[in-house]
């Protein structure tokens, strides 16, 4: 499902005045994890994505926090769109719903998670958004599939290269990522 075009610049995206270059994170432990993800990037795709729409491989991760439940299917997507931040995430909440996700439990096993990761290089601190994901840094199975998407990503609040963060989390602990097969 990857696209062979290259990334575009998010800054180039958002200093024309154009679309913004938007990166989303998927994950999914219950109810056949895998194709909730494809059902969910063909519904981005067709609901959201205004063009650019590239999606990462399917990843297996063990659970990061939560009460013990089943390993994760990861992976991430990019796409071009002129909807406001807010916007994005009223919309993903709604695919979430549609997979049947439900919020009981906090880091709790899911149909469907759907987190607004990058809105080009905005930054947003609110009570019900905060961009880019607070999670992003600490976590493999989100800066891999970023990464397969565009290598050259950068964190917009440091300017630290998300290469130099997976390398140096990958030094200091064992990859626990595999593809999902
Ligand atoms: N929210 C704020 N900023 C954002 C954003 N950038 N994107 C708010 C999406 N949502 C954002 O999210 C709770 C609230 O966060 C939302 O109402 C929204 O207004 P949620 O999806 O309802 O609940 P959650 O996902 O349980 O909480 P949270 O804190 O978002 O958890 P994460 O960070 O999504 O982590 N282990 C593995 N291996 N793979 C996983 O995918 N995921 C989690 C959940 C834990 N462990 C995991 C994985
Ligand atoms: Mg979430």
């Amino acid at each position: 499902m990857a696209s062979a075009s290259p990334a575009p610049s998010t800054t180039a995206a958002l200093s024309s005045g154009g679309p913004a270059i938007v990166y989303l994170g998927l994950g999914s432990n219950l109810e056949d994890p895998p194709e909730q993800l494809r059902r969910a990037l063909a519904a981005i795709r067709t609901e959201i994505s205004e063009g650019d729409f590239a999606a990462a491989p399917l990843y297996r991760s063990p659970p990061l926090g939560g009460p013990p439940q089943p390993d994760y299917c990861n992976s991430a997507c990019r796409f071009a769109s002129s909807r406001t931040p807010q916007a994005i995430l009223a919309a993903l909440q709604a695919i979430e719903t549609r997979h049947g996700r439900r919020r009981d439990v906090h880091w709790g096993p899911r149909t469907l998670d759907i987190d607004l990761l990058l809105y080009g290089d905005v930054q947003l601190k609110g009570p019900g958004l905060r961009v880019p994901h607070p999670g992003i840094l600490q976590r493999e199975f989100v800066l891999a599939p970023l990464l397969d998407l565009n290598p050259d990503l950068a964190d917009p609040l440091s300017g630290v290269a998300y290469g130099t963060t997976l390398a140096a989390l990958r030094r200091a602990q064992p990859s626990t990522l595999r593809p999902w097969i």
